[in-house]
């Protein structure tokens, strides 16, 4: 596969207007964004990203998990395309380019192509997957883990939100059940261009972060149960309390993670008191476990050690306690000859990089199951996201994107 010359730049002012026009659908509160996936914010910014994709020439398909596939055609339509792409979905407090980045980017990459004149034998797709972030709708990269095969729709379809709201319904609710059948495309590559979400690159240094493996993840739901009680007039030593048992068991978690540094993390993120009364001692608390290693064996060790201390804290304080994983994937490796390209890439555009390993999961996570799939990191500042001051600089974005023309254009083969 020949490579492209150095000097093919995106626009990065195109980009950049891009970035900060999507920010301006489902804002946040604080200059950030709360576009949470299938809401009516989620909606609006779907259109607009397949406006911009007609706009560019390209052609739209969507399946019924609401991935959204703008075609750029190839010269040979028998060819597999090359796919790239992320999730439009936030956080409820999430930044303007986790995952936006890499749905834009690559847009920005199709309107480069077209600008130059660019035609390449691979047909190319950008590609927005569906509830990426799985902070409405458990588990996370949830319709990219129908799309590989990893979930059934039937299962995706039922996963409820905080508000019993089910995700099928609410797909339909907002007109994104497509007619594709999910997971029915063959990919011949896929590309996520993603921000860092950590602060290893800028601490280094480096523009590019060339993805070679992503760390695992269980999500753990626990279940608590009590006896609501008053909480003025009931003795302490007749309480039956699930918040002082989430409470314990939320330090166990981080004491856990702890035990096994380096390569390990674990928290707390969310948790539903019922009835969440002042004055009521919580008879029933929903709480969600996050722990990740890129270490298999750290991740199955730290697996049994919570739900260990879990059984162990339910049962000093008497309360009944009952463990559901709705999350996970192990450690990931991506195709060895994409990340060289990628390297390659970064190398020719005369870009600092370094290898590194995805400290958050991504929809590539699970694409590379099905497809050989790599990773284009540019860094944050501070490394912060999830977080309505996640922020990136405008060269980083650029940079991303110039990695993510090159490879692309190297794997879908420029043709005279
Ligand atoms: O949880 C994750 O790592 C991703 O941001 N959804
Ligand atoms: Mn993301
Ligand atoms: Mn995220």
């Amino acid at each position: 596969m020949s490579a492209p010359g150095e000097n093919l730049r995106i626009n990065s002012a195109r980009l950049w207007d891009s970035l900060d026009q999507m920010a301006q659908i489902g804002p946040g509160v604080a200059g950030g964004c709360n576009r949470q996936t299938l809401t009516d914010a989620d909606n609006a910014g779907r259109h607009l990203f397949k406006d911009w994709c007609e706009a560019a020439g390209m052609t739209m398909g969507v399946d019924t998990m609401g991935n959204m596939f703008a075609t750029r055609a190839g010269t040979d339509p028998a060819a597999l395309p090359v796919y790239m792409g992320s999730h439009l979905d936030t956080q409820p407090t999430g930044g303007r380019y986790d995952g936006v980045l890499g749905v834009l980017g690559a847009l920005e990459v199709v309107r480069s192509l077209n600008d130059l004149g660019i035609r390449t034998k691979h047909p190319i797709v950008v590609t927005n997957w569906t509830n990426e972030e799985g902070a409405r709708f458990a588990p996370a990269m949830l319709a990219s883990g129908v799309f590989a095969g990893l979930h059934t729709q039937d299962y995706a379809y039922g996963r409820t939100d905080l508000e019993g709201k089910r995700f099928g319904d609410e797909l339909a609710r907002i007109g994104w059940v497509g007619d594709e059948p999910v997971g029915a495309r063959k990919m011949h590559a896929m590309f996520e261009l993603h921000i860092e979400q950590g602060p290893i690159l800028e601490a280094e240094g480096k523009t590019i972060g060339v993805v070679t493996h992503g760390q695992g993840l269980w999500w753990l739901e626990i279940t608590l149960t009590g006896k609501d009680a008053h909480t003025g007039s009931t003795p302490m030593n007749m309480r039956v309390n699930a918040g002082l048992g989430m409470a314990r068991i939320t330090e166990r978690v981080h004491q856990i993670a702890m035990s096994h540094q380096p390569n390990a993390v674990g928290a707390v993120g969310q948790v539903t008191v019922f009835p969440n009364s002042r004055n009521v001692i919580p008879g029933k608390v929903v709480f969600t476990v996050d722990i990740r290693s890129p270490e298999q064996a750290k991740l199955d060790a730290m697996r049994a050690e919570v739900e260990r201390a879990a059984h162990a804290v339910a049962a000093e304080l008497g309360l009944g306690c009952s463990i559901e994983p709705v999350g996970h994937f192990d450690p990931v490796t991506f195709d060895p000859a994409l990340v060289q390209v990628v390297r390659g890439a970064a190398e020719r555009l005369g870009y600092s990089h370094m290898d590194i390993v995805s400290g958050a999961g991504h929809d590539a996570c699970w694409i590379n199951r099905v497809a050989p799939t790599v990773m284009v990191m540019c860094p944050c500042v501070g490394g912060l996201s999830h977080n309505e001051a996640e922020e990136i600089s405008p060269e980083w974005a650029a940079a991303g994107a110039d990695v993510l023309l090159h490879a692309v254009l190297e794997v879908a083969e420029v043709v005279a």
